[in-house]
C-alpha cells in the first residue's frame, strides 16, 4: 500500500503578505508540483503564536518574532505532495534571507532589513510531527 501523501503547513508571513508576494510564493509551490489543499488569511493572536513557536520560547529572538508575526495578516496554506515537508524547505531556502541561495524564495525575494528579527517571508514545517501539530493549530 502506498504511504499517504505528506502534508505541510506553509505560512506567508506578514512581510510577504504586505509586499504582495503571496501569489508569487504560491506560484512557486504549484510550479514545483505540490498541491494546495486549503488556504486562509489569518490575523494570528498571541495564543496561537505562542503555541506555534513553543520550541523557541525563551530564545532572544522569540519576543520580536511574535511581535512581527502579529503585526499583520498571514496566509496559511495546507500543501500536499510526496516529501513536501523537505521539498518546501528547499524552495524556501535557509533562514537568513541575505545568505539564502538564489533560486529560493528567501534568496530571490528576501533581504535583511536591519530589524530585531529575520523577516524571511515564509514558514514551513520542519518534520512530520511539526506538520501535524501546526496544521491542527492553523486549520482547527
Ligand atoms: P520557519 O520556522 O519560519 O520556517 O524558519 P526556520 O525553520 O528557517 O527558522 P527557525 O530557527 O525555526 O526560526 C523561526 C523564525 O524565527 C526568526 N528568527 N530570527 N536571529 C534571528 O534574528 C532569528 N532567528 C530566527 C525567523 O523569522 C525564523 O524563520
Ligand atoms: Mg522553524
Amino acid at each position: 500500500m502506498n504511504a499517504p501523501v505528506e502534508e505541510t503547513l506553509v505560512l506567508v508571513k506578514p512581510d510577504g503578505v504586505a509586499r504582495s508576494l503571496t501569489g508569487e510564493i504560491l506560484r512557486r509551490i504549484e510550479a514545483k508540483g505540490y498541491q494546495l489543499v486549503d488556504i486562509r488569511l489569518v490575523h494570528a493572536d498571541r495564543d496561537l503564536l505562542a503555541k506555534h513557536y513553543e520550541e523557541h520560547q525563551g530564545k532572544p529572538f522569540y519576543e520580536p518574532l511574535v511581535e512581527f508575526m502579529e503585526s499583520g495578516p498571514v496566509v496559511a496554506m495546507r500543501v500536499a505532495g510526496d516529501r513536501v515537508i523537505e521539498g518546501f524547505r528547499m524552495l524556501a531556502g535557509t533562514t537568513d534571507p541575505t545568505t539564502a541561495a538564489p533560486g529560493t524564495i528567501r534568496g530571490d525575494l528576501g533581504r535583511d532589513w536591519g530589524l530585531a528579527v529575520q523577516q524571511n517571508l515564509v514558514h514551513g514545517s520542519d518534520s512530520q510531527e511539526s506538520a501535524a501539530r501546526e496544521l491542527a493549530l492553523w486549520f482547527a
